[in-house]
């Protein structure tokens, strides 16, 4: 608890410096995002815009470690031209990037350019693409800008990426926008720590618990035995006991370390962007952080969202998402009174929040909601509720008061659009009818995670402690927490892209991928194999394949791939939209569909920056098949 009381004490001081001016002081390595400056998409910012052509663009990045002044106190960071987080990259699509990279720290760094199309040799991920960059080298990066979109950029070497080298990078498209906007801002999330990520990683692997204060306690344990009985309340804790697991486990590391930043500023103090009433605001929503997963609103706004990593999608009108580790959204906004808005990240654990304020006069503040209640984890999310209401019968007395009222995840129907919770009294039934789906069901859509396989056998070996016996297909689902808030929440079954497939060929090949772990020994992996002991997976260049993703832990895994967008097969025909980041929820099947047009050795793994650097990490190599054969 004392980081609590410390957090307090921060917040105090925050707010008296707040008051007499000595906070610009403060702000002094914040860059210009931070402090509210709009993007420039018309005067070109970063890149060079003469007659409306994009120019090449020259930019030098100085990598640094210094004392910073962030979070409302002082630490060891890592800077880019004097700057925490990052300084914006804006680039215009069709321009000739040139970065160069001089490392002044006294160990490797990199920059990974996350969901850029580039040459692989200019991907900056140490060991797979170049050899990194040493103490006093400069790099030099170069490429074509094919794409535009919101992307972000980060340090791929060690924990340097918890330590504040993480950017947003927008590339602006060489035709108008298809949804214009009066006014564009940048709202990066991030998770900051004044601990040494080293010492987390430590702490993790001596208990993957380390950071749960939300575990439950003896006072839960007989709670539940007056609601449930003991036989039932026993049962139930055994249960989770042979996982290994809490139903609490929302997060591994959690606002008992981290502050949550929006723009880099501490919520105490909070970002603040300027409007004019009635105008169109571009929100481009960039999750950041290196381990948490956020629910972004805007209470009283509704938000349309028109982006989704980087890549246009359909609108969809909404009033809440979840966004996992790395991935992006751009959301229109069109605030129409003269009144303050607070923009809400609220981390998926509900052990904190990033905040910030979208205002037509500076200093003007709308109402901060409270922290809402964390969620639990359910025996679905275990794969452990066998499809049916016939197969829970012995086990309905698992469930404790939360996920009774959490429906055992019917929390899924809330996706449904327009339906009430009355519509839960038909539980029993949806469930055994969902029990025989097949593929042909899941084409069905809708928001009620159907069934679509059962574990094969295998368990994965010692490096895997759980496997989903149950598999679901959850794209229509809002995300854990979000099951009951009352309001739209977006899904992922929801996004649909702007232009039809490019690829229609069928896939020649699947690979199927389990994301596997052991909470308890912070091991995680990849069917079971860390990344030092993995063997690359190789795709013939030009092959279309499908790619399966199954997820055997009770986490979701936000699964990143570099080079490529993969396109995710959510039911919307041959709009599928594109990811590079895709979060896989707990004992799901999830597919998507790969052209590998993009030859090369690309990295692929769990954007959790601690289940990466654990080992839940590939090589993917792509090339032609005579190459291939000769590796
Ligand atoms: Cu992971």
């Amino acid at each position: 608890m004392t980081s609590r009381v410390t957090d307090e004490s921060r917040r105090r001081l925050l707010l008296a410096l707040a008051g007499t001016g000595a906070l610009a002081g403060l702000e002094a390595l914040l860059p210009g995002y931070a402090r509210g400056a709009p993007l420039t998409p018309r005067a070109g910012n970063a890149a060079q815009v003469n007659g409306g052509v994009p120019g090449p663009v020259l930019l030098d990045f100085d990598v640094r470690r210094e004392r910073v002044a962030i979070a409302g106190g002082h630490g060891s960071g890592i800077t880019i031209n004097r700057s925490i987080p990052a300084p914006l990259v804006e680039l215009w699509e069709g321009q000739q990037a040139h970065l160069r990279i001089h490392n002044h720290l006294d160990e490797d760094t990199s920059i990974h350019w996350h969901g850029l199309l580039l040459p692989f040799q200019m991907d900056g991920v140490p060991g797979v693409s170049f050899p990194g960059i040493a103490p006093g080298e400069t790099f030099e990066v170069r490429f074509p800008v094919r794409q535009s979109g919101t992307y972000w950029y980060h340090s791929h070497s060690g924990m340097q990426e918890q330590k504040g080298l993480t950017g947003p990078l927008v590339v602006h498209p060489a035709s108008p926008h298809r949804v214009t906007a009066d006014r564009e801002f940048v709202v990066m999330l991030n998770d900051w720590t004044f601990d040494d990520p080293h010492r987390i990683m430590a702490r993790l692997k001596s208990s993957g618990e380390y950071y749960n204060f939300n575990q439950r306690t003896v006072g839960d344990f007989f709670d539940a035995v007056e609601k449930e009985g003991w036989a039932a309340t026993v049962r139930d804790r055994l249960a989770w006991n042979n996982m290994r697991m809490s139903p609490r486990d929302i997060a591994d590391v959690t606002g008992a370390t981290y502050s949550y930043l929006m723009n880099g500023l501490h919520p105490a103090v909070g970002w603040e962007g300027v409007f004019r009433p009635g105008e169109r605001i571009r929100l481009r929503v960039i999750n950041a952080s290196a381990m948490t997963y956020f629910n972004f609103r805007i209470p009283g706004l509704a938000m349309t969202v028109v982006g989704a990593d980087g890549e246009q999608v359909e609108p969809v009108d909404t009033d809440e998402f979840q966004i996992g580790v790395a991935e992006t959204y751009d959301v229109i906004v069109e605030p129409q009174a003269d009144r303050a808005y607070t923009l809400v990240a609220e981390s998926m654990d509900r052990s904190g929040q990033a905040l910030g304020t979208l205002t037509p006069r500076p200093g003007m503040r709308a109402a901060v909601p409270d922290l809402r209640k964390p969620p639990q984890r359910t025996m679905m999310d275990m794969g452990m509720d066998h499809g049916g209401m016939a197969g829970m019968a012995g086990m309905s007395g698992m469930t404790h008061g939360a996920s009774a009222s959490k429906g055992m995840d019917h929390g899924g129907m809330a996706g449904m659009s327009g339906m009430n919770h009355g519509a839960s009294a038909s539980k029993g039934m949806d469930h055994g009818g969902m029990a025989g789906m097949n593929h042909g069901a899941m084409e069905a859509g809708g928001g009620m995670g159907p069934v679509v396989g059962q574990h094969g056998p295998g368990d994965h070996g010692p490096g895997n402690i759980n496997v989903a016996e149950t598999l679901r297909y959850r794209l229509g689902e809002p995300g854990t927490g979000l099951e009951d808030v009352g309001h739209r929440v977006l899904t992922y079954s929801q996004l649909r892209n702007v232009r039809p497939m490019r690829d229609q060929r069928p896939p020649s090949r699947t690979i199927e991928l389990h994301l596997t772990g052991n909470m308890e020994r912070y091991m995680w992996s990849f069917d079971g194999v860390k990344y030092s002991e993995s063997e690359p997976i190789d795709i013939v260049l030009g092959d279309r394949i499908r790619l399966v993703l199954i997820n055997d832990t009770m986490m979701e895994h936000p699964i990143h791939l570099h080079g490529m967008f993969m396109e995710l097969e959510n039911g919307q025909g041959d709009r599928l939209p594109f990811k590079h980041t895709l979060s896989v929820l707990p004992a799901s099947r999830a597919s998507l569909l790969l052209t590998a047009d993009e030859p090369g050795r690309w990295a692929f793994h769990c954007h959790l920056l601690y289940h990466m650097d654990a080992g839940m990490f590939r090589v993917v190599r792509v090339a032609p098949a005579e190459v291939l054969s000769h590796v």
